[in-house]
């Protein structure tokens, strides 16, 4: 005979277990409706921060606030709506504006997190990656993986701004965000347009060292810290010459493994002719998408939002997410992608024109 007696719902010795359980700082599953919905719960929101803002922002910053020890950068953070506050533009992305205005420096120091530059004006200027100076130009993407040294500089009379790209809420999620500042002394140089990096990696397309710095390396991000925009935009037109579509896309790689450019984000540039419509697609992982130049409108579940150059979209994992040209528009894509990959758990689905509808 069975000895095991259920509680009825009204039973106190049922009351005393939930309270002796919460006592002992445990939860019983089977109270815990939302621990596995049927799709993510998710709390960032699609959003967009226009560039006339941010531009506007980050220069009235670049007149009023000194760039100094202890915040080291002049980065206005995008800060999601739906996030409570949190200075991040989705929930596993940093994204920002930066502002150097002429001849100043943002000092040296590295972190954990890894992030990557897209350079949106200005001229002049070079960041100093692990000592090797890597000059900077509207389109360029420039990447400082993590723990790489890095300090940038504006000898010139004119300010840069870029969009700053980072995987810190990943990181703080898996509590393993270290920073350490690095020396005061400023480094002055002569710079070769042609960093280091790329006079090893970038010679010629299809050709890597047989040995180089990376040899031997664990592959844990790519060795050419300059992706120029030159290169990508021949790449996209040569596309869309040979396959005369209205749409076009490359992803920025590792040359020596094909891999993406950093372990924890994915890098892409997509360029729409007028009249082009994507595809309707829902995508585990987030992404930000920076509008280099053009005009475009992006609909996310529904909502129509119109891109214009230096816009910045926060997209949220799973929303349903399409781009139609009014002109020709190239679009800058940082996300999380390469992580969840990693992890098994990338999904995609294109949506089909009814649910489109619906
Ligand atoms: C950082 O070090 C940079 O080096 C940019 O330019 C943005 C955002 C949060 C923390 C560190 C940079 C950053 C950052």
């Amino acid at each position: 005979m069975s000895t095991r007696r259920f509680a009825a719902p009204d039973d106190p010795a049922l009351d005393q277990l939930y309270a002796d359980v919460a006592e002992a700082d445990l939860q019983p599953l089977w109270t815990q409706e939302a621990l596995m919905p049927g799709a993510p719960p998710i709390a960032d929101v699609a959003y967009l921060w226009k560039w006339k803002t941010l531009r506007g922002l980050a220069e009235s910053a670049g007149s009023l606030v000194p760039i100094d020890r202890g915040g080291d950068r002049r980065v206005l953070s995008l800060s999601n709506p739906g996030l409570g506050g949190l200075p991040y533009a989705t929930t596993t992305l940093w994204g920002a504006v930066q502002y150097l205005g002429p001849h100043e420096v943002a000092p040296a120091h590295h972190h954990t997190p890894a992030a990557l530059r897209f350079v949106l004006e200005g001229e002049g200027v070079w960041t100093l990656v692990d000592g090797d100076p890597v000059s900077m130009s509207p389109g360029d993407l420039v990447l400082t993986p993590s723990w790489r040294w890095h300090e940038h500089h504006n000898p010139g009379d004119t300010p840069m701004l870029w969009f700053d790209g980072l995987d810190i809420p990943l990181v703080r999620a898996l509590d393993a965000v270290f920073f350490e500042s690095g020396p005061d002394e400023m480094t002055n140089r002569a710079v070769d347009p042609v960093s280091g990096s790329e006079q090893w990696y970038a010679g010629a397309p299809g050709l890597v060292p047989v040995s180089g710095p990376a040899a031997g390396a664990p592959p844990m991000h790519s060795p050419l810290m300059a992706y120029r925009w030159l290169d990508t935009d021949r790449a996209l037109a040569a596309q869309l010459a040979v396959t005369g579509r209205l749409d076009a896309a490359v992803r920025f790689s590792d040359p020596t493994s094909g891999a993406d450019v950093m372990p924890t984000l994915r890098c892409e540039m997509h360029r729409l002719l007028p009249g082009a419509r994507t595809a309707t697609t829902r995508r585990t992982g987030s992404s930000i998408w920076v509008t280099f130049r053009g005009a475009a409108r992006a609909v996310v579940d529904g909502q129509p939002f119109e891109l214009e150059a230096g816009d910045m979209l926060a997209l949220p994992s799973w929303a349903a997410f399409e781009v139609s040209a009014h002109e020709t528009t190239d679009l800058f894509r940082v996300c999380d992608t390469p992580v969840l990959e990693a992890l098994g758990l990338y999904r995609e689905t294109t949506l089909a024109q009814q649910e489109e509808l619906s």
